[in-house]
């Protein structure tokens, strides 16, 4: 008797043009997903996660932590890149090889030679945990594409266009996915619905995002 080891369909990866400028690479992390986790530990028992607060007050509901060069943080005084985690006062941990290499290798196969990130933002969500639409633009050079990297528990983002009021799109993204926004998709509005409850076998009921940015 053969073993059922993938139910319906066998894993795959394939690549999704979404829109202009924006690629899914179905399935490109999975083979690395658990190094990945590891150095998300590693990261995060020395810059541990945290709700931070937006400059109006509220806390996001995805926990974060970061790792290189700068991180991406948001207080009271507005949102930045900045050097050093204002938990502890000292500079975030080294970003690990195995981050930079997938995202370099993502964004080439996207396209975008040489991608060299100098930050990376860690968001974990847990049950109810979402993210609004917004625009990542407190980076220096645009040109620079932006890799995401999915762990764990899927989620639907949602991607619009250049204004807030413009429809957005739903797309599921699911454990191991990878996606690199450049060009025109850089600039567009995009967030993600609320995570469902759940289990994953290699993150319990959490998802886990990277995000590679060019902030300097
Ligand atoms: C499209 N994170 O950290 S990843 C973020 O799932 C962020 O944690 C979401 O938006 C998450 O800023 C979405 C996909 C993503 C990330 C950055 C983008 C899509 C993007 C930047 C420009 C356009
Ligand atoms: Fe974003």
């Amino acid at each position: 008797m053969t073993q059922d080891l993938f139910g319906e369909q066998p894993p795959e990866q394939t690549v999704e043009h979404l829109m202009d400028g924006a690629v899914v690479l179905r399935q490109f992390a999975l083979a690395e997903a658990e190094p990945l986790l590891e150095a998300i530990g590693t990261v995060t028992s020395e810059a541990p996660f945290r709700h931070m607060k937006t400059p109006g007050g509220h806390a996001m509901s995805a926990a974060m932590s970061c790792c290189g060069q700068l991180g991406w943080v948001t207080d009271s005084r507005g949102y930045r890149y900045q050097s050093e985690d204002p938990e502890s006062g000292r500079p975030w941990p080294d970003m690990p090889e195995a981050f930079r290499e997938l995202a370099r290798s993502a964004a080439e196969t996207a396209g975008f030679d040489g991608f060299d990130p100098d930050a990376c933002l860690i968001n974990r969500y847990q049950p109810g945990a979402k993210m609004g639409l917004h625009q990542d633009k407190d980076e220096d050079d645009f040109s620079q594409p932006i890799v995401s990297v999915s762990l764990g528990l899927p989620i639907v983002f949602q991607f619009g266009g250049l204004k807030r009021s413009e429809r957005p799109i739903r797309v599921p993204l699911g454990h191991g996915d990878v996606v690199v926004w450049g060009g025109p998709a850089r600039m567009r509005y995009h967030g993600v619905l609320t995570l469902k409850a759940g289990e994953h076998p290699l993150t319990g009921g959490y998802r886990y995002n990277l995000t590679f940015r060019r902030a300097r």
